[in-house]
């Protein structure tokens, strides 16, 4: 698939999740440099700008995104050859691929100390790092149990069924508005983020921040579980976070709608750090309130004042 093919799958969301998607831009950046085979340096450079610029321009909400773009050009600035730039680019991606694989590994085995036998736990769309905690727990033998969120539109919670169920994890699926009710029997929910802001605001796809007022009514810890690369650098310097619309037709048929209505489709929300038990990192399970310092750590003081793009 050639970079722009790519940027049109993310875009129509064959290619989804704020991790998957952040691993397919650093891959098709990397096969964006490695199919230009000449040695004009500037040629090169303009073909991976427009490619980076096509790639951040296909979804705008998850930064994770942006960082695996900005982690794959990193240093492309001052290098003296096409061949360089090309080595670069490539040893970068596979570094961030290897680095963002690895992370949802960890996240799971943190993450699942926090179950217990007994526990029945909340998910809503269909999150890897949030699913990687539940598969964990439940391969370390504790006996656990899962609801999913339908997640309308796009219906993300028939991938969560899916994927709980050749694990093996007893899991029952429910509507979005069966949260509140089928609260009570939960005993702790797991969400993953497609960004975190440096105030340890959580955007997630839509309904989480709905999942996390029943959960705080209900004194049920509210979990996020997210790689380092959805931290926001963006966020510090004082950015809004864009929430995507998408297309009215996926929620309902456009020639059903009658005159005088129209359908909105925005497909994530916030959910302010006040709700947020914690965040379970690569890095380590963290307040939402340690946002800022992640950032600062892991993705770099430099990150925050380099955000062109
Ligand atoms: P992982 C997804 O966005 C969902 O909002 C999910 O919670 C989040 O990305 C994180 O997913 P979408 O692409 O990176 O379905 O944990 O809009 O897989």
């Amino acid at each position: 698939m050639g970079l722009i093919e790519v940027a049109d799958s993310i875009k129509s969301m064959e290619i989804r999740g704020a991790g998957l998607i952040a691993r397919s831009a650093a891959e098709a950046l990397k096969q964006q440099a490695l199919d230009y085979r000449g040695n004009d340096l500037d040629e090169l450079r303009r073909r991976l700008d427009d490619g980076r610029k096509a790639l951040i321009a296909s979804r705008p909400t998850a930064i994770s995104l942006w960082n695996a773009v900005q982690a794959t050009m990193r240093g492309s600035s001052t290098v003296q050859s096409a061949e360089e730039l090309r080595s670069l680019v490539a040893a970068n991606a596979d570094a961030f691929v290897e680095r963002s694989s690895k992370a949802v590994e960890i996240i799971g085995r943190i993450g699942s100390k926090r179950l217990r036998s007994g526990m029945t736990i909340l998910t809503h769309c269909n999150s890897k790092a949030a699913l990687g905690v539940i598969k964990a727990a439940h391969a370390e033998g504790k006996d656990i149990r899962a609801y999913a969120t339908e997640s309308r539109p796009w219906r993300q919670g028939l991938l969560t069924i899916k994927d709980l169920s050749a694990a093996g994890v007893p899991t029952t699926l429910i509507i979005d508005s069966a949260v509140r009710w089928i609260m009570k029997e939960v005993d702790v929910v797991l969400v993953g983020a497609d960004t975190i802001c440096s105030n340890g605001a959580v955007i997630n796809k839509i309904g989480t921040s709905q999942v996390a007022l029943a959960a705080n009514e209900a004194r049920v810890p509210f979990i996020v579980c997210a790689e380092t690369y959805k931290f926001s650098p963006k966020t510090v310097y004082g950015e809004m976070v864009e929430i995507e619309e998408r297309d009215a037709s996926e929620v309902m048929d456009p020639r059903l709608i009658p005159p005088k209505v129209s359908v909105r489709n925005p497909v994530f929300d916030a959910t302010p750090a006040e709700y947020i038990d914690s965040i379970v990192t690569e890095i380590g399970l963290i307040s939402p309130y340690a946002a800022y310092e992640v950032i600062v750590k892991e993705l770099g003081q430099e990150s925050i004042f380099d955000i062109e793009g």
